[in-house]
């Protein structure tokens, strides 16, 4: 397999899993919305003038991978492309040329990259690496030209070709009157407005007098004249099977970028405590809300019982202001967890109500050896100029459409994360992605780094990465070796796009520092850190679902987007945007539009495409011990495509095919997430009877409706 742009093909030393899955060809413009966007991940060739009978079409397949995207360590998604190719004219017609070869090239056809020999027919020419990429087919004289100089016969662009630079021309001078009067925009304007993204100064024109059409929420605190307690930084609480913890949900104080802000932590602390005890323990929560709204705890990932999932009107009711609610913890499975509330997320997680649960297995070599365990909770936070949060909405979110992106960035609760290391030290990274909406692309320059395990233990097949890609609510554990001794930086990369000027812009965000002594670490783990293992257990654990593997969908699940009275601004400025979706949008880039739009305008969809039911409505139930194929597709189609990270409560599944493409590697997840006019096939494992919720972990989507109940009866009741 070619490598394109110095990126090395990713690690895919197991065999493909057999026919289970009917190809999909993109290519075939299937118009069902549970076919991948032709328009997004297929590129038309056009044949040139003297060729007309020449045709041509380029599926971008979606490269394996145990993430949601597949992408390199700056960003840049990667795909595997297919060349289906019908009509070139026979070589020696044209002249002294004996192949017909395929090339990748910029929009500025700089450079030109050789992908290889293609004919008449289908042919996989390789994998790339580029924001917005050009196919050219050229006849040449040897299969082994290394620079194109025959006559191109076929060309077509990538899907972000189309991006164009807004034309604001077209927009009215300023927002309408009828948008200034539903947009709470008055003489004592209480909203702190979000700040542009850095890298996108521009403003929009008429815009700036908008408002979102919810009064602005901020915690009680900042009226008490009794000042809320400052924040404390997380604490380790090592529980035994039987032990009992009391959490309680507050107000603090605590000092971000400068700036004393009023929030939410569990038991004072910002993330709340780190909970470590053993697989197959119980533990018992007592848990208080001492904030100033209703709220709940739920465990996610964690197959408890039902009863303590922590979901209001489901599993229990909202615990009041100054309410308790008694958690009785069971923790199956080996793994990193996390708690938050299941309450107005978008406001309280948001605020510093989340926390881990590290669940150990005791076999000591469950995992490979490491010489430390780090727990790192990544956040963001949004910041207005004046350093005073942006306050979230009172009756219904903000930043409806795309989920709120902050701009700062916060590791454990602090805007600069710092670890010291020595030199050879291998340590075992428990990733959480707590953002409302930001899905990371994690990497720490200078070091080496294994993915290991997943939401809910480990891989089937331990591989090398460049980066992880954790959407919200994602867990990943990988194991980071350091070779060198100085300051290496963990950052968050990716492509960010300038909808104003119609490009991409590399955004790097530092997440902190780890400064690796030059003194080296012992034991030397060097060895075994080299050595990728295969983990047997896990392989005999998914083996028994193999059967199901090539079934057909048991349920179809479409994910899509209502609209109502969105401001009218707000819908022009959207209408700007030509023909270009991001399969995923990285960075919050354009702040003040993003914040105007709330729940009460904007409803997120999942619609069961066999009987038409949406949301809270469509009322599936299986029995335990059933094993459901559970097709989801994203809907391409709407005003304002997102991907959603999807969650499944009290149960566990394997992604068995994104976009027609059979994963490599499995894992056991509780979320992933699925990129815009994209479609997965997941395998759930009904093993836990209950009434049990599947979202989108965009706090904003579930907030604005993309939530459903499913209904698991025990085996019992066969
Ligand atoms: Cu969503």
């Amino acid at each position: 397999m070619a490598a394109i742009c110095g990126v090395a093909p990713t690690v895919s030393a197991y065999p493909q899993r057999p026919a289970e899955q009917r190809p999909v060809d993109v290519c075939a413009r299937d118009s069902s919305r549970f076919a991948p966007a032709a328009d997004l991940y297929c590129i038309d060739l056009v044949p040139a003038p003297d060729f007309p009978q020449a045709s041509g079409a380029v599926e971008l397949r979606r490269v394996p991978t145990l993430f949601g995207a597949a992408l390199t360590s700056d960003g840049r998604q990667e795909w595997d492309l297919r060349l289906t190719l019908a009509g070139l004219p026979e070589l020696p017609s044209l002249g002294d040329y004996s192949t017909y070869v395929a090339w990748v090239t910029t929009p500025t056809f700089e450079p030109i990259t050789r992908l290889g020999p293609v004919r008449n027919g289908r042919v996989d020419v390789g994998r790339v690496a580029l924001n917005t990429f050009l196919i050219l087919v050229s006849a040449e004289r040897s299969a082994a030209v290394s620079k194109r100089e025959g006559r191109i016969i076929l060309r077509g662009a990538s899907a972000a070709s189309l991006m164009r630079p807004h034309d604001f021309t077209v927009l009215p001078p300023r927002a309408t009157t009828s948008d200034h009067e539903h947009g709470h925009m008055s003489g004592d304007d209480q909203w702190a407005v979000p700040p542009m993204h850095p890298g996108v100064p521009a403003m929009i024109p008429g815009l700036e007098i908008l408002r979102p059409r919810v009064a602005p929420f901020s915690p009680r605190g900042d009226r008490d004249s009794l000042p809320p307690q400052l924040a404390k930084p997380r604490e380790l609480i090592v529980l035994r099977d039987g032990d009992s913890l009391a959490l309680e949900a507050v107000i603090v104080r605590r000092a971000i970028a400068g700036r004393t802000v009023v929030a939410y932590g569990f038991n004072g602390q910002w993330p709340g405590p780190l909970i470590r005890v053993d697989r197959a323990a119980t533990i018992v929560v007592n848990f208080t809300n001492r904030i100033d709204l209703p709220t709940s705890v739920h465990w996610h990932g964690v197959r408890l019982d039902n009863r303590f999932d922590g979901v209001p009107h489901v599993t229990q009711e909202l615990v009041p202001p100054g309410g308790s609610f008694r958690y009785v913890v069971h923790l199956p499975d080996a793994g990193i967890y996390w708690y938050h509330p299941h309450h107005r997320e978008d406001i309280q997680q948001d605020l510093g109500l989340y926390g881990n649960l590290l669940v150990r297995s005791t076999d000591p070599t469950f995992f490979g050896a490491a010489h430390r365990e780090e727990v790192l909770m990544l956040d963001d936070f949004l910041l207005a100029a004046d350093g005073q949060p942006v306050p979230h909405g009172t009756d219904a979110p903000t930043h409806a459409l795309m989920g709120r992106f902050g701009n700062v960035f916060l590791v454990n609760g602090e805007p600069r994360y710092q670890l010291t290391v020595k030199r050879g030290e291998v340590v075992r990274l428990y990733l959480t992605n707590a953002a409302n909406a930001r899905p990371f692309n994690v990497s720490i320059d200078g070091a080496r780094l294994k993915l290991v395990g997943g939401d809910a233990g480990k891989v089937e097949h331990e591989q090398w990465i460049t980066s992880v890609v954790l959407a919200p609510a994602e867990r990943w554990i990988v194991d980071a070796r350091f070779e060198r001794a100085g300051e290496m930086a963990l950052v968050n990369r990716v492509q960010a796009i300038d909808h104003g000027r119609g490009r991409f812009f590399a955004e790097t965000d530092t997440l902190g520092t780890i400064t690796v002594l030059d003194e080296a670490a012992a034991p030397d783990l060097g060895t075994q850190f080299d050595r990728l293992r295969t983990n047997d257990d896990v392989v005999h654990d998914i083996a028994r679902y193999r059967r199901y593997f090539g079934t057909p969908p048991d349920k179809e699940l479409l994910l899509t987007l209502r609209t109502k009275d969105l401001p009218f601004g707000l819908v022009q400025v959207m209408r700007l945007d030509t023909g270009y979706v991001n399969p995923v949008e990285w960075s919050g880039t354009m702040p003040m539009m993003d914040w105007l739009s709330t729940g009460k305008e904007v409803e997120w969809v999942l619609r069961d495409a066999k009987t038409g039911k949406e949301n809270m409505d469509i009322g599936w139930t299986f029995r335990q011990g059933d094993v459901v194929r559970l097709r989801i597709a994203n809907d391409r189609h709407t005003l304002h495509p997102m991907q959603h990270p999807i969650h499944i409560h009290g149960q566990r599944f394997l992604v068995l095919a994104q976009n027609g493409v059979p994963s490599d590697n499995l894992v056991w997840k509780d979320t992933f997430m699925l990129p815009v006019g994209w479609t997965a096939d997941l395998l759930v494992e009904m093993s836990n009877p209950g009434r049990w919720m599947l979202h989108c972990h965009v706090a904003e989507h579930l907030e604005s409706g993309m939530h459903t109940v499913f209904t698991v009866l025990p085996a019992a009741s066969r």
